[in-house]
């Protein structure tokens, strides 16, 4: 296994918080499909309200969360490893990403909760049900968002992206995320020193840490609940990070790499990263909306204009997901199936 360096510290530029686009999906449906395709073309991310996913049921999947990962490190290992299922502390992936990050990941289909669930509950079957009533909720919101983008495009075939995650054999995942509450890191570097008359950093600053690196979401749609902690940072434009206000009654979604090719360019998968509160823990759970392994995915001939020709070559998910897992978290992997 290759081990990561500690990354050096870079002078970044942090813009003050955005609200997200709101999506009100209690709202007239096709104003609904126009807003949510001009907030995945400007953003790639939005925040969804009166979503219909019940209190209860994301309440009692938060405090089964909040239980497991208040467990002792040893109990917590007995869930893991990670490979990529399973209890993971700090790694990221295979190939030397790490961050201030605990983690929980699951296949959802089928389930990979019963052999382990064991390990992670006192009660397996309370913490299974979570799951379960929170993962069948969101695919639904998941499914009903997509059918929303295809109409919102005037694409006839308005199940073309939904019917790729409701496939029986979809390849779908969940992640639960804690991130511990943790000090600022004092940056001490001589060499990234600020000195010029504008900074107000003086020669060292306080950072917050990473929690989880920067990169974009390899599948076709993510949905992201987290509680009413700050952490989530989108990169709109080259090198500026801003932080989205945190909303524990909304959910917050994101175009994925598939999803920016299918449409063909024209729905953009933006990184982002998490960062750590220094004093509250974080915890988050993401649902990542999947095609079936074998599906090929290629972009939809309605989205091709005279100026824009396809712009990616047809791959199967199964090729992509092989290229996400070889390559470093903060790759540009989809640039690799460009024409
Ligand atoms: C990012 C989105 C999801 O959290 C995830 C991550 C996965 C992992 O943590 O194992 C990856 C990462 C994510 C993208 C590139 C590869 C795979 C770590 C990594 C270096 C579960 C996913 O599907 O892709």
């Amino acid at each position: 296994m290759v081990v990561a360096s500690p990354s050096p510290i870079k002078r970044e530029k942090l813009q003050s918080s955005i609200e997200l686009p709101i999506i009100d999906l209690s709202m007239e449906r096709s104003e609904v499909s126009r807003l949510i395709v001009k907030a995945c073309e400007d953003y790639g991310f939005f925040k969804l309200i009166n979503h219909g996913v019940p209190h209860d049921i994301i309440d009692a999947l938060e405090e089964e969360s909040f239980r497991f990962f208040g467990k002792s490190a040893a109990e917590k290992l007995k869930a893991g490893p990670a490979s990529p299922f399973g209890y993971g502390s700090k790694n990221i992936g295979f190939n030397g990403d790490v961050g201030e990050v605990e983690y929980l990941l699951f296949n959802t289909n089928p389930l990979s909760i019963s052999q382990r669930s064991k390990f992670i509950s006192n009660d397996p079957s309370k913490f299974s049900n979570a799951v379960k009533g929170y993962i069948e909720a969101v695919r639904e919101v998941g499914c009903e968002i997509l059918d929303l983008m295809a109409e919102g495009m005037w694409v006839p075939d308005t199940s073309v992206f939904s019917r790729l995650i409701r496939d029986v054999d979809n390849d779908s995942i969940f992640r639960l995320n804690h991130y511990p509450a943790l000090p600022l890191n004092l940056n001490l570097n001589l060499k990234d020193r600020d000195t010029s008359p504008s900074s107000a950093l003086g020669p060292h600053h306080l950072s917050q840490r990473i929690g989880f690196g920067e990169h974009s979401d390899p599948q076709i749609l993510t949905i992201l609940r987290s509680n009413d902690v700050a952490g989530l940072q989108i990169s709109l434009q080259d090198g500026l990070w801003v932080p989205v206000i945190p909303d524990p009654a909304s959910l917050c979604v994101n175009v994925g790499d598939v999803l920016q090719a299918m449409t063909n360019g024209r729905f953009v998968s933006v990184r982002h990263r998490a960062m750590v509160n220094s004093r509250k823990p974080r915890l988050s759970m993401a649902y990542f909306g999947a095609p079936p392994l074998h599906a090929c995915i290629s972009p939809q001939p309605e989205l091709f204009t005279p100026h824009l020709p396809s712009l990616y070559r047809s791959f199967t998910w199964a090729e992509y997901k092989k290229a996400a897992y070889s390559l470093r978290l903060g790759e540009t992997r989809l640039d690799l199936f460009r024409k």
